[in-house]
């Protein structure tokens, strides 16, 4: 993988990935695709009106259903799902952690039950890195021990240390792979944890980043803590954090995130948000959020957001998308998954362009200005 940096406003970056599949401008929101489909779309959807470079799915979910010998043998996950961009995989840990009531984290791993079945498992490191192989993900997620906030320090504390001995464990299996000839078009991020402690964070930080990672990413937020709890930590870890390489912050969020810590130094994000509003009505626009199922739409002509240029927005109008949604039509997710997306990529476009003109402050004001008027 490569990764430079191609302009920088002030803390702000906007850089270039290059892995075996694609090419990734940063800013990046990766679309998500937990079991392998970016619900109710399909490959084409996502390359040809998305354009998206590189999508997330979930290594729990993969490994428990198909199986990852399955995705290994059709071709991995490019060869099964037919999206030939690039993938980041994550860990489980967040799945264990979501699915708490049917996980407990232990010193050398994760065990949980899965969701589908009730069946015991056990997550080690070395496990999701050898079923991260079998996907063939172009980046893969270590497994990281991530708590609920608020916490007690003790076992914030206990939780970035599992995680440091983890990601240890981790980097030294994946490189003696590598030597192997497994996985050697792979990469694989390490992930910072602390909760919102600044100490912890700054522990977490320098153990991982003195690590061989490719890339590293901020865990553990938007996990229960407050808007400025999440952009004071993300802020002060990302100084603990290496300039050439790559920044990840999991899991988050709205657009008003985004906006908020790539202003502090983030290059990535996959949140669920845009793909699961869009199923239950919330679409995204250029002058805040709306819901698509209010009686005001039933006959109004305009498209979503008539500054979008999405399949969605070019084609259809409100009258038409709100009737759809409300006869709970199954083309409704699919043209309100397509907008939402589209808005989020296009924010990140338009991010990154003034990034690289070094006019990201002005971006980020109109940017308010605009919301505000709705
Ligand atoms: N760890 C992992 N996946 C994640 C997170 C994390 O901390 C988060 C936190 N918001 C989202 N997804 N492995
Ligand atoms: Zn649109």
């Amino acid at each position: 993988m490569e990764f430079t940096l191609d302009a920088t406003s002030k803390n702000a970056r906007a850089g270039t990935i290059t892995t075996a599949h694609s090419t990734i401008k940063t800013p990046v929101f990766m679309p998500v695709g937990t079991i392998g489909s970016v619900k109710s779309l399909d490959a084409h959807d996502v390359l040809e009106l998305l354009g998206a470079e590189i999508i997330l799915a979930n290594t729990y979910h993969m490994y428990l259903r198909p199986g990852d010998k399955t995705v290994a043998k059709m071709g991995k996950l490019h060869g099964f799902t037919k999206y030939p961009k690039s993938f980041l995989t994550d860990s489980g840990g967040f799945q264990a952690f979501s699915l708490s009531d049917m996980s407990k984290p232990k010193t050398d791993g994760i065990e949980f039950r899965s969701h589908i079945d009730g069946s015991k498992h056990f997550f080690t490191p070395k496990k999701v890195i050898d079923i991260q192989h079998n996907l063939g993900s172009d980046i893969m997620m270590i497994l990281d021990d991530l708590v609920a906030l608020p916490a007690t320090q003790e076992r914030i504390k206990l939780s970035i240390e599992r995680t440091t001995a983890w990601a240890k464990e981790s980097i030294e299996y994946f490189r003696m792979k590598q030597k192997e000839g497994v996985g050697t078009e792979q990469n694989i991020f390490a992930i910072i944890q602390g909760g919102t402690d600044k100490a912890f964070r700054t522990k977490s930080a320098t153990e991982l980043c003195a690590l061989d990672y490719d890339g590293f990413a901020i865990g553990g937020l938007s996990v229960g803590e407050l808007n400025n709890e999440m952009y004071d930590t993300v802020e002060h870890t990302v100084q603990y954090m290496p300039k050439d390489k790559p920044r990840y912050l999991m899991g988050v969020g709205t657009p008003e995130d985004l906006i908020e810590n790539i202003e502090r130094g983030i290059d990535m994000f996959d949140c669920v948000m845009p793909t699961r509003n869009a199923r239950n009505g919330t679409l995204f626009t250029s002058f805040g959020k709306m819901n698509i199922k209010g009686a005001k739409f039933k006959e109004d002509p305009a498209p979503i957001d008539p500054e979008c240029q999405c399949l969605t927005c070019k084609t259809y109008s409100r009258a038409y998308i709100n009737h759809l949604f409300r006869s709970r039509e199954i083309t409704y997710f699919r043209l309100a998954t397509i907008h939402n997306l589209h808005y989020y990529l296009t924010l990140m476009r338009e991010v990154r362009e003034a990034i690289l003109e070094n006019r990201f402050a002005e971006y980020k004001k109109e940017f308010y200005k605009k919301r505000s008027k709705s």
